[in-house]
């Protein structure tokens, strides 16, 4: 990108970046990563220097490289609103590595000395979980993050660096304490005395990360470029809402995110609980019954007052009772913030982008907030309907529609399906020994619940 050549309404960063180093090593540099914690890190720079630059990590897709590379790693945010576009260059990625191509440019990464945070958002099934959330270790192969992890951090040991944070930015709950676990489970087979040494000298901050972005369409760089005059192929388009809040609980030195609206806390549980609960809770419901209901995007689904209605008793009356909140944290305020976030017609926000990998997200989203309502002998009408509704999905009922399911355990679910009836399929997805047992179990009132809704979605 030739930024002499570009308009004045695109803000540029403010900092000299070839005098910057690299402080961050960052894991599934997708939209959202530059959609949030890039555009922090870009302002955070901008307001007080640092060598803060990102080395971005795709484990396989060499697509963000191929886009990013040749300009330099420099690329445009755009902010989208019935207001306008707001748009901004932003500076902070210095280079894209592509794991499976060049392993050991991104162990070299990890074990530089300027290296003090390695961040991830690789999507709920980057974490190579089984269904009971333990470690996979058929999944967490050569071509995982845990390989690089375990192989970059064993150089740092040896060479006596010292530790690093490594920030799980991932919609899980407990996601930097799972990443621990996890890296644990893995380093206690490969490597248990770098799991102890990692247990002493880094730390893994939980961390509440909130942007929508949807994935950039052709028509998104044509729109955006005529306004630039240039073509930009790393163009990301979000909304102007943006929250990020971190424990602070850091190996060493971090950017002054705060300096740019991160919120740095004791205990991000309860802002964590509201995200996933209310925010992606409803969001899944809204993809699953929103493509049910024929409706392509979000802000159309949102607009469907049977479905408005049924996204707010999912937040208001279901998920809300299971958050413990805090002083300061206004619920219902929220629940309403988020039905216009929705609403916003300019993002172009596609629903089956959100019913992606629904085996990975429907435990943390749903499951939990059912658990908790049954264990005080409620039941939960709004998520049995998104329920009913991705059971729907996986069995193939938006294929002609919408394409074919996209979920690591789509071929499972698929066989799991055949020549079952619906109260059968409850039974071996909540039942006692269940696929999602581990989450959360169907008693004699959800099933009936669950079967009903599943007839009339039918
Ligand atoms: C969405 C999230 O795709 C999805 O599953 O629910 O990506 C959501 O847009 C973000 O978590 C918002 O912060």
């Amino acid at each position: 990108m030739n930024l002499d050549r570009l308009p004045a309404e695109v803000e540029p960063f403010g900092y000299d970046r070839d005098a910057r180093g690299i402080g961050i090593v960052h894991f599934g540099i997708g939209a959202f990563h530059r959609a949030h914690q890039a555009w922090y890190t870009d302002r955070a720079m901008t307001a007080d220097g640092g060598d803060w630059m990102i080395c971005g990590v795709s484990l396989r897709s060499p697509d963000v490289a191929e886009q990013l590379n040749p300009q330099d790693g420099l690329y445009t945010l755009a902010e989208r609103s019935a207001q306008g576009t707001v748009l901004r260059t932003i500076g902070a990625v210095r280079e894209v590595l592509v794991a499976s191509h060049d392993p050991a440019a991104v162990i070299d990464r990890i074990a530089a000395p300027g290296t003090h945070i390695i961040s991830f958002t690789v999507t709920e099934k980057g974490y190579c979980r089984a269904g009971d959330g333990s470690l996979d270790l058929a999944l967490a192969g050569p071509g995982s993050l845990y390989r690089f992890l375990r192989e970059g951090l064993a150089r740092r040991r040896d060479a006596g660096l010292p530790g690093v944070t490594l920030l799980s930015c991932d919609n899980l709950a407990d996601n930097g304490p799972q990443l621990a676990r996890l890296l644990d489970s893995y380093l206690s087979r490969h490597d248990p005395a770098l799991g102890e040494w990692v247990a002493s000298h880094c730390t893994f901050p939980m961390t509440m990360i909130d942007r929508i972005v949807p994935a950039t369409t052709d028509g998104d760089r044509e729109e955006i470029g005529a306004i630039m005059g240039v073509r930009d192929e790393g163009i990301i388009v979000t909304e102007p809402f943006s929250q990020w809040v971190i424990e602070d609980r850091f190996a060493g030195p971090r950017p002054v995110w705060e300096k740019v609206g991160a919120e740095l806390v004791a205990d991000v549980v309860p802002y964590e609980t509201a995200k996933l609960r209310m925010l992606n809770g409803a969001h899944s419901l809204l993809a699953y019954c929103g493509l049910r209901r024929g409706h392509g995007f979000v802000h159309e689904a949102v607009g469907d007052p049977m479905l408005h209605d049924l996204a707010s008793r999912l937040m208001l009356e279901e998920a809300r009772p299971t958050i413990a909140a805090v002083r300061g944290q206004d619920l219902a305020a929220y629940a309403a913030a988020l039905l216009d976030r929705f609403a916003n017609p300019s993002l172009h926000h596609r629903l089956i982008q959100i019913a992606m990998d629904g085996s990975q997200k429907i435990p943390q989203r749903w499951l939990a907030t059912v658990a908790a309502r049954q264990g005080e002998g409620k039941t939960s009408p709004a998520i049995m309907a998104g329920l009913a509704a991705w059971m729907q999905h996986v069995r193939g009922a938006n294929v002609a529609q919408w394409g074919p399911v996209d979920d690591p355990m789509a071929g499972r679910l698929t066989a799991l399906w055949e020549g079952k009836t619906a109260p059968e399929m409850v039974q071996a997805l909540f039942g006692e020994n269940g696929l999602f047992a581990a989450s959360w179990q169907a008693d004699a009132a959800a099933t009936p619940l669950l079967v009903h809704e599943m007839a009339q979605q039918a």
